[in-house]
Formats: C-alpha cells, structure tokens, sequence
C-alpha cells in the first residue's frame, strides 16, 4: 500500500505507473502469478500509460481463496454495521472523486468534464445508497396457528464473481459490489483489459476501511482469467456487464454449476418522436441518450430515431446542427464534450459500420463536429459522430449494437407501424417516447418490450429504480433495493413447532 498515493493524486499519469502490474486480492496490492503483464493504452494518443496484471487461473484461486475466508466473518457481521462501513469507505471515493475522473479519462478517453467526472461521482453515490439500505434486509413472519412460528430470513451466497466492461468501468462496478457487500458477501471482480486502473484505484482506497478479503479485483484477459472465475467451484453467483455473446459463454458455465447469474447486455434502443412534442426538449434528449460525449459507447444510447414524418427533416437538422458544436478533443482538456473511442478493436468496429453505412445506396450519413487538429492527437481513436437517414430497416447499422457515435433516424407515419419497427430488435433494453398526449405515451410505455421505458427524458438510471433488459439484453436488474434482496441473498424459510 505505501507505493500509492494517500491524498488524492491529480496526476494521471503518476498514478497509471504507480498502480502497474497489480491485483488487489487479501487486502493487499499483489502482482500476477505468473509475472505476465498488457500494455494499458491511453487511446487519445496511443502512448502506453501502465502495465496490466495478466491475471490467470492462479489469481484466481489466490483471491477466491481469500474472498470466501473473510466472507466467513463478513457475514457475521450485523447488517447496520456492514452498511456503514461501505457508507465510511464511499466517503474515501468522494475524496478521490476528482483523481478518479481523470485516471478514468486517460485510459478510456471519455471527456473528464462531460463524462468522466460524473461518472466518478456517481460512484459513490452507489456505494452511500447500498449502505444506507443495510437495514432493509431483513424477512418476513408467516402466520402458521398459535403454536408454529415461521419465518424466512435473507443470507448472502457467499463468493461473489463480477465481470465488468470498459465503458462506465466504475460505475457499473459499483453497481455490482455495493449491492454484494452491504448483503454480506465478498466479491471478486474482474477489469475489462481496457479499463483496469481507476476499478483497481477505488478497490485499494475502499480496503482501508473494509476488512481484507471482501473486496478484490483481478485485471486480465476474459478466457484466461474471466472464465476460470466464473468456473471456480466456490464462486456461488456471477453478475456480468458486456456483449451479447460473453454473456451466452457466462450463462452456460453457470447453468453447469447450477449458480444464479445477472446479465446487463446490450442495446438498440429505439426512441419515438411524435409531432405534439417539445422540440427543443426532445431534440436535447436525442443527443443526451446518444450519449455523443462517450462517443455513443452506452448501452442504452437512443440508437434508433423514429420522427413523426412532419417534423422530420427539422428533427435531422437541429440535431445534427447541436453535434456540429461540440468541440472534439484531448478528453482531460476541460474544453472538451467528446473524447475518443476506447480501443483500435471498437475503432474499426464503429468505422466498418460508418462505411457500410456511406456505401448504401440511398442512404445518407452526416458526419458532424470537427476531428480535434492537435498534432499530439493524431494517433487518437477520434471519429465524428454520425447521423444516418435512408437506410433500410434490415441494414446491420439498423439491427447491431455499434457502440459508437452512429445513430440512424426514420421518418414514421403511423403510430402502430412504428410500434411494431421499436419492437422490431432482438434487445430490449431502454427506449423513450416524445409526446404531449399521456394516452399514447402510455400504451407504447405498456407495449414496447424494454426494461426501461421513458416518457419525454432520456436521464440516467437511480440507484434506487431497477435497470435491467429483457430479451437478448438481459436477465435480472440491477440498482434498487430489490437487485439486492433479490440478486445477493436468498431466502431461508424456518419453521418452529412450539407445541
Ligand atoms: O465485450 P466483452 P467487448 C458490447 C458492445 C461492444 C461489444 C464488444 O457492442 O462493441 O460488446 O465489447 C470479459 N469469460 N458491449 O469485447 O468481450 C472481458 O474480459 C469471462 C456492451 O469489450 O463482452 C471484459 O471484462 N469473461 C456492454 C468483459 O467480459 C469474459 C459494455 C466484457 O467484454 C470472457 C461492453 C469469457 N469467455 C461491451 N470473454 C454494455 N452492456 O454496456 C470476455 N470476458
């Protein structure tokens, strides 16, 4: 622990090298097994920032031995006090909030202004709302007769395995870990390769409060040190954010061992425009859910436009007009709204969408805002955002996730046709509709198949309201109070006979 910083260090790149080549298992700062590292990648300007611990079956055993030795005293701990201890560690998250937002912007590129901090403060308002909750876990009393006392009581799982992406990394750890612990397991989790130092940062700050052992983090590869934490015979629940297709590999080696899993997958949400509309607002609310300051890497970014035929092409306009503003640019320069793509593997991803996209005959695809001009970004994973129109519904930039800044825009003439189109998708992760008229505005919020329906916003998700998809997004939720009863613990029935 003395190689870290022990007041907040502003200087990213200090505090890249200073966590190298680390896991953080038992409460301390450990390094592979196997001595292995991966470069980490700063991808506005392709320099390498950090090493990666290349984390293996031997790490993997290493911290879930540890995870389900110290569980065992965790969760004897009273409910309350586990609750507050996470609340007191968060208050070392929001000391850090502003080094954590700039270690997140230089690995992922996410602008710190639009972006990075926010998410940094959101993190440990997940970790304050989880603790604040420890009391609420508790059971129930079922009449039975005078001389029967039954009850049921909610115990954790016990080793808890989190798999985590590299697009809100913090975030959607937090997400994952605060819900485990105050519920009284331990957890293990594994970075994305991408984004594996600002995780690793909150981990070793929240241990000076937390006994060791509870919360560990391994960075490395998915096959390699992903699957033999899912594999692991004492990991009994596994809870994974990323692509449809990891999921299906985690789903299965579940099923096999015969564990609870909760899957957030992704996204091609469809957003609803009617003509009766506030313009400005929903205009606003396209480039908000599009999330264009992450360069669109946002599960439930408003990929799919529908705009009532009469305001259209006005719809086009203003929103291309409002991404043509926003300045591109080095993500720790306060100046900037959009920062890059996180790695050369996703930049040729989005730019194999966009060139399909300008290939198609008929259709039209508007690049805005201005690549940033600075010499030193020039290796940068920059790409303008784009806005597509005229193309077919079956084209793959239509039916895919991009993850990128690429939305796509059609015109609608009528109400039950575009309903049927939003539910044309094999996701069903987030949508909205723009209306003035409640009646219509409900019965698509009742018939689009979602987890998550908005009427006139596109706001983020509350700790406290559930977030999780249906259909190829997904299974379970995650936030609120019931993903902990529900996804953390399970529920013992007693029965006393008295008589
Ligand atoms: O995802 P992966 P990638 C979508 C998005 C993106 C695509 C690919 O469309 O373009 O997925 O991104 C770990 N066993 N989303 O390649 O591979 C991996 O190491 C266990 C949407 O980054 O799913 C990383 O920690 N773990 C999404 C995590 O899984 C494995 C956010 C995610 O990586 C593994 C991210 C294995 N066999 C991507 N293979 C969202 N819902 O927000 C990989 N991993």
């Amino acid at each position: 622990l003395e190689q870290l910083p022990s007041t907040p260090c502003l200087d990213p790149h200090t505090l890249a090298r200073s966590l190298s080549g680390a896991h953080f298992i038992g409460g301390r700062l450990v390094p592979s097994r196997s001595g292995r590292g991966f470069p980490v990648v700063n991808p506005a300007t392709g320099a390498e920032i950090a090493q990666a611990a290349d984390g293996d079956a031997g790490d993997v055993e290493l911290a879930v031995a540890n995870a389900a030795e110290a569980q065992k005293g965790w969760s004897q701990i009273p409910a309350r006090k586990r609750g507050m201890l996470v609340h007191q560690a968060a208050q070392l998250i929001r000391d850090h909030v502003e080094e954590l937002a700039r270690l997140v912007a230089l690995e992922t590129g996410k602008a710190l202004r639009t972006e990075s901090r926010v998410e940094a403060g959101n993190v440990a308002d997940i970790f304050e709302f989880f603790g604040g909750l420890a009391g609420e876990i508790k059971g129930e009393t079922v009449p039975f007769g005078p001389d029967v006392l039954n009850i049921t009581v909610r115990e954790p799982l016990g080793v808890v395995g989190a798999i985590i992406p590299w697009n809100i990394p913090m975030m959607l750890m937090a997400l994952k870990a605060a819900p485990a612990l105050v519920a009284g397991n331990s957890i293990v989790v594994k970075s994305a390769e991408e984004a594996p130092l600002a995780v690793l940062r909150i981990v070793e700050l929240m241990n000076r409060v937390l006994p060791p052992g509870i919360f560990n983090i391994l960075s490395g590869q998915g096959p390699e040190c992903g699957a033999p934490l899912v594999e692991h015979p004492l990991v009994k629940k596994v809870t994974f954010t990323g692509s449809v297709e990891t999921g299906r590999i985690i789903y299965k080696a579940a099923a096999e061992k015969l564990i609870p899993v909760t899957l957030e997958l992704g996204g091609k949400s469809p957003m609803i425009v009617f003509a009766d509309c506030d313009f400005e607002k929903t205009v606003q609310g396209a480039l908000t859910s599009m999330r264009f300051t992450r360069q669109g890497q946002s599960c439930t970014a408003a990929s799919r436009i529908f705009v009532e035929r009469s305001i259209h092409d006005r719809f086009v306009e203003e929103m291309a007009r409002r991404v043509d503003a926003m300045v591109m640019g080095d993500p720790l320069d306060e100046k900037t709204d959009i920062g890059t793509i996180i790695s050369p593997a996703q930049f040729d991803k989005v730019a194999g969408f966009i060139e399909e996209g300008k290939a198609t005959a008929g259709a039209q695809g508007r690049a805005c805002a201005r690549m940033p001009a600075d010499a030193a970004l020039r290796k940068g994973l920059f790409i303008q955002p784009h806005i597509f129109t005229g193309l077919s519904k079956d084209s793959r930039l239509v039916r895919e996730e991009i993850f990128g800044p690429v939305t796509v825009i059609f015109p609608f003439d009528d109400a039950d046709q575009v309903l049927a189109d939003a539910n044309d998708t094999e996701f069903g992760l987030a949508a909205s509709v723009w209306t003035n008229n409640l009646k219509i505005a409900m019965r698509f919020a009742h018939r689009i198949e979602a987890g998550l329906v908005q009427i006139n916003q596109n706001l983020v998700v509350q700790p406290n309201l559930s977030y999780g998809g249906v259909k190829a997004s997904g299974l379970g939720k995650e936030a609120s109070l019931e993903s902990m009863l529900e996804h953390f613990t399970h529920k013992k029935t007693i029965m006393v006979n008295m008589a």
